[in-house]
């Protein structure tokens, strides 16, 4: 039963949400921008005691991976938990993800623009979290007013300590598996 439950996570292939409206499925979408060859790798919604980020903080988090054959630039790329609101967040601009290499952002709401009014702690710390129970994890390739999705995740709740990953790295065609989680390294199966 817990295994069925488990399971229970799609990626982008399947529907995400019942809104058939909002064209943003990448197999519709009129856009005319080219899908950057990156997807949401890996994430973990429940982080009890893997890993923390500099400020000693088991804070939710979400991998990206590069697909492609050279580095991918973050400026125009954005993730979000939120389906009405695909740019809620920006990579920083300037930086990059290598062919065949991970990034790791923070999903601690701890970008410094929260309403708790507390620093930010980075600039690879998103502005949302990642909720235990289920959400949506969306990137989306923006650029002068035109975008495209590039993937989405929508998931069930979450177990502690094990995350939700393609395997292997980068594979889009099946849902993603739980396991143990692999921050910025290969997927195990
Ligand atoms: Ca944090
Ligand atoms: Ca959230
Ligand atoms: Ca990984």
């Amino acid at each position: 039963m817990t295994l069925l439950l488990l399971l229970a996570c799609t990626s982008t292939d399947l529907a995400v949400g019942d809104d058939t409206s909002s064209g943003k499925d990448k197999d519709t979408d009129t856009s005319s921008l080219e899908r950057p060859p990156v997807v949401i790798n890996e994430f973990l919604a429940f982080n009890d005691t893997i890993n923390s980020d500099a400020a000693g903080e088991f804070d939710d988090w979400v991998e990206l991976y590069n697909t492609g054959t050279s580095i991918v630039q973050f400026d125009g790329l954005y993730l979000s938990d939120d389906q009405d609101e695909p740019l809620k967040w920006a990579l920083p601009t300037g930086q990059g993800i290598d062919a065949g290499g991970f990034a790791l952002f923070w999903a601690d709401d701890d970008d410094g623009e929260g309403d708790s009014g507390a620093p930010s702690q980075g600039d690879r710390h998103l502005s949302f979290n990642l909720a235990r129970a289920g959400e949506s994890i969306i990137l989306t390739y923006a650029v002068a007013g035109d975008s495209v999705m590039v993937d989405a995740i929508q998931y069930g709740t979450q177990q502690p300590d094990i995350s939700a990953a393609r395997h292997p790295d980068g594979n889009e065609d099946q849902p993603m598996e739980y396991g143990v989680p692999t921050p910025e390294a290969t997927n195990g199966p």
